[in-house]
């Protein structure tokens, strides 16, 4: 077995496939693209990451990623029910990635903008948007537990980075005490916690400035 992970450690999206493959010790070979860019760039359909390839076969998405894992490569953990609870595990999986993450990351690439491009109204707009989705999620969320329960599941590895980064953009505060408390949990789980300090080296790639916490 030759499991490659091509990635960045700074990398939200690649924070998602690391989590699984840690927790579940997959042996697994890390390739960062600005060391492998040459490579990953033959490999990757779209030139994004992360990108898995297994003795030849590549796949890219990092919840087809994670579905892959669960399926070729089960470990301890599963990362999705075979029941309908999958299901649901797959919806909070799009909610963490396209109305956190995605949301978020409106405000990223406007930093990225020359001065003369900036969008300060599709921020605004993004980030309403982003504050009614952390709003739903507070409804939604326990008190204790996972995203979808008692087991960490494939939303929880999208939920992690998500509300990571998210929570420097646009803060959660104490209004959400569910939500801020679960980022909390998250942030302890051993996976994620090593992903944080992995990439901490890196955190003045952040364009909007990282803030002095987490
Ligand atoms: N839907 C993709 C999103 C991946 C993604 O946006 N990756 C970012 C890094 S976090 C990337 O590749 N950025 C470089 C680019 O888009 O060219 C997934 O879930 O894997």
């Amino acid at each position: 077995m030759s499991l490659i992970l091509y990635g960045h450690e700074f990398s939200s999206y690649t924070w998602k496939a690391l989590i699984p493959l840690w927790a579940n010790d997959t042996p697994f070979d890390f390739r960062s693209v600005e060391q492998h860019g040459a490579e990953f760039a033959e490999l990757a359909p779209f030139g994004q990451f992360p990108l898995l390839v297994d003795d030849g076969m590549v796949v890219a998405e990092s919840s087809i990623i994670i579905d892959y894992l669960d399926r070729r490569h089960p470990g301890p953990n599963r990362w999705i029910p075979d029941d309908d609870g999958g299901l649901r595990v797959r919806f909070l999986d799009r909610v963490f990635d396209s109305r956190i993450m995605d949301t978020a990351q409106v405000a990223v690439a406007n930093g990225l903008r020359p001065a003369d491009q900036k969008d300060p109204y599709g921020v605004e707009k993004a980030m309403e948007r982003l504050r009614r989705h952390y709003d739903w999620l507070e409804g939604e969320l326990g008190t204790d537990g996972w995203a979808a329960g008692d087991r960490f599941t494939l939303a929880d590895c999208a939920a992690a980075p998500a509300l990571f980064y998210a929570d420097w953009i646009e803060r959660i505060g104490p209004d959400r005490p569910k939500l801020s408390a679960y980022r909390a949990r998250l942030l302890a789980h051993p996976a994620v916690s090593r992903a944080i300090e992995q990439a901490r080296p890196f955190r003045h790639y952040f364009p909007l400035g990282a803030p002095d916490r987490d």
